[in-house]
């Protein structure tokens, strides 16, 4: 049985509900409340020493960080595809898991956690930050329709939940067309769902 530690409006979170429905899990979500501090009890930090979700529970493994957990879930999938073994391919989604794990995450996250949440930073700097994840996704979907190549992997997944969003953190996405194009395909695939709808 999979658990989930989880919270709704979380684009990390996101990532992992967004796999767990390509591939046709059954998963049990445990909410998070930030806000009332559920993720500093030492009951939680027990489960992930830095403190945040997501984490998953696959039986007695716990596994912290959504790129950790995408790893994990597309590896033991029947359907390899999420993360083929192949090393060229496996180079090129790490690549773009980093970008997700920093520009993405300090720039169009944060800009998100601003407006939406009441966080305290520098606006227009996390802005910039994050129409330079833009910029870098836009010119990659011009050469190939998806992140790593040819087809769709947890690169995709693990960059696609903040750049979706960018426009709560005050980012228009209207520049970058084939960023949007990439939306169309990302979901169209079956089993996707809107984060509203996995929340
Ligand atoms: N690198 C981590 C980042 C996870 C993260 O930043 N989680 C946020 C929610 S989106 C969190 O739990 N923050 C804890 C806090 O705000 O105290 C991952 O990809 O899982």
């Amino acid at each position: 049985m999979k658990r989930l530690y989880d919270m709704d409006l979380s684009g990390n979170c996101y990532k992992v509900r967004l796999l767990l429905g390509f591939l046709d899990l059954a998963y049990e979500k445990l909410p998070v409340d930030l806000t009332r501090g559920d993720n500093r009890t030492s009951s939680f930090l027990a489960l992930n020493p830095r403190g945040e979700v997501p984490v998953l529970i696959d039986n007695d493994t716990v596994i912290w960080d959504s790129s950790a957990i995408l790893v994990y879930l597309a590896t033991n999938a029947a359907d390899k595809r999420w993360y083929p073994d192949d090393a060229l391919i496996r180079a090129r989604i790490v690549q773009w898991m980093a970008v997700a794990g920093h520009e993405i995450q300090y720039g169009l996250a944060a800009a998100r956690a601003v407006k939406l949440f009441g966080r305290t930073g520098d606006l227009p700097q996390l802005q910039e930050i994050g129409r330079r994840a833009l910029a870098l996704l836009d010119e990659q979907l011009h050469k190939t329709h998806w992140l790593a190549g040819t087809d769709p992997t947890i690169a995709d997944i693990a960059c696609y939940p903040y750049v979706r969003c960018a426009e709560d953190g005050g980012i228009s996405l209207a520049p970058y067309t084939n960023i949007q194009h990439w939306f169309e395909r990302l979901e169209a695939l079956p089993g996707y769902r809107p984060m509203a709808d996995t929340a």
